[in-house]
């Protein structure tokens, strides 16, 4: 997770599926943060180039995305490998950052 002032960039290995019970558990529990109050998250389900990688509505189910109510929630399915959706995560990035606002 980083988060210089705002938004929230959480990164998921989403080829890593035994992991994700303990991405869920970390992100909720990082999301009770005062500091993070209010503030746009958006998640990427990397190594989308990988063939176990998990399809974007199991990764949102499984880190229960939609149960997150007190901010705006983004998901994308992105490969860092393949340079797949890094344009709309820095699109994203520059609507969101403080600078745009
Ligand atoms: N296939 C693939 N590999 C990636 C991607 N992005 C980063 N990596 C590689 O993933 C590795 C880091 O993965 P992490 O999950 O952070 O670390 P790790 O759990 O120790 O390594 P893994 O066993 O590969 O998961 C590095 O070797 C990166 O080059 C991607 O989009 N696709
Ligand atoms: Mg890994």
């Amino acid at each position: 997770m980083l988060w210089y002032g705002e938004p929230c960039l959480y990164v998921v290995d989403a080829a890593d599926r035994d992991s994700v019970p303990v991405s869920r558990s970390e992100l909720h529990d990082l999301l009770v943060k005062p500091s993070l109050n209010g503030i746009p998250l958006l998640v990427l389900g990397n190594k989308i180039d990988k063939s176990e990688a998990l399809s974007k509505q199991a990764l949102v189910d499984q880190l229960g995305l939609e149960s997150i109510k007190d901010r705006e929630v983004c998901c994308y399915m992105i490969s860092c490998k393949d340079s797949i959706n890094i344009d709309a995560v820095i699109d994203w990035l520059i609507k969101h950052s403080k600078a745009a606002r």
